[in-house]
């Protein structure tokens, strides 16, 4: 396709780089001890973790949330994605500790995660609990120390409010304790996507949400961000089933076939893997509809259409 000085292509794979960097970059800040008497063993366990790698789905989701829309009037001259950077840096150390703690031998009991021997096989699983604990609380306290000046403080709290119910148990806790219950069990559709509402889809569905928030746009902006996360949190999650089938340890990172070793209650189990594949097709549809719908991304910058055909068409 030829560049005109009207349209630029959009890079979608540097859209990710840069955005990833950021976020890399502030992460290791965070993370970073405060002081020499700090435990410094917790602190390499939770940057082990934290700063191993990953798609940076969450945060990207987040990022692009906040560049589509219409922000408060004391925010518009600032730069979108530096607003959110302790938002996003919050949910991947969010997202980082349910890795740690889902891979114990007392849940997944799982030795690979992004590639690298998982955190209990490095530190232990003492630490590593520790280090799961100590990410879930700090990220809490990024999100409510870091924000900048200008953000309203009562925006910043429904955010914070709004991302312990994603992540407790009406929210990812409460998803992995469904998922355990109904494991070894045959199950009906509904119940899957009541599990993986929780378990995956309330911290995707928050990333996009969130980043509209934090920066107070409109109510109907933030509803289609709400319903945006919901298709791609089951579209990531039906894609996650598939992977667990088709995948192999080395290009996925981790351990392929441990739900059917397990006996777990997937779409793949429901629908089997072109049920799951059809499935998928229907909600990329869906996802497509709802963004031009709701005028959420600039046609010359397809950024959330290209996230969720990104969270569907991956290899890992
Ligand atoms: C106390 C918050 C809290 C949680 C403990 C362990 C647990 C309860 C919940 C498990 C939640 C969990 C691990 C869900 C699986 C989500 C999932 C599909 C993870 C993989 O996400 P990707 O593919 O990973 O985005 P990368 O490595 O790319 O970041």
């Amino acid at each position: 396709m030829q560049q005109t000085d009207k349209e630029a292509i959009f890079d979608f794979t540097s859209y990710l780089d840069v955005r990833r960097a950021k976020l890399e970059k502030a992460l290791d800040f965070y993370l970073s001890e405060r002081s020499e008497k700090d435990p410094s063993t917790l602190y390499k366990a939770m940057r082990y973790s934290a700063l191993a790698g990953g798609k940076r789905l969450r945060a990207a989701l987040t990022m692009a949330a906040a560049e589509a829309v219409e922000r408060a009037p004391q925010l518009k001259d600032m730069d979108a994605v530096e607003l959110v950077l302790p938002l996003c840096a919050a949910i991947e150390m969010i997202h980082a500790m349910s890795l740690i703690h889902d891979d114990l031998p007392c849940l997944d009991n799982d030795d690979l995660r992004r590639g690298k021997p998982t955190n209990h096989k490095v530190f232990g699983e003492a630490m590593a609990l520790l280090a799961g604990d100590g990410l879930l609380v700090m990220a809490q306290e990024v999100l409510l120390s870091y924000c900048h000046e200008k953000i309203d403080r009562s925006a910043l709290l429904s955010v914070s409010l709004e991302l312990c119910r994603a992540t407790g148990p009406s929210g990812m806790v409460g998803g992995q304790v469904l998922d355990m219950e109904f494991t070894g069990q045959s199950v009906s559709e509904e119940v899957v996507r009541s599990i993986h509402a929780r378990k995956t889809g309330a911290l995707i569905k928050f990333s996009l949400w969130a980043g509209g928030a934090l920066l107070q746009a409109p109510e109907r902006q933030l509803q289609s961000l709400a319903r945006l996360g919901e298709i791609i949190g089951l579209a990531f999650q039906i894609t996650d089933d598939l992977l667990d089938v088709t995948g192999s340890a080395e290009s996925l990172g981790k351990t392929p076939g441990k739900d059917q070793a397990s006996n777990k209650a997937t779409w793949v189990s429901i629908f089997g893997v072109e049920g799951a594949k059809a499935k998928l097709k229907e909600m990329e549809k869906e996802g497509k509809e709802l963004i031009k719908e709701s005028s959420l991304d600039n046609p010359s910058f397809p950024a959330l259409q290209s996230l969720l055909s990104y969270s569907i068409n991956r290899e890992k």
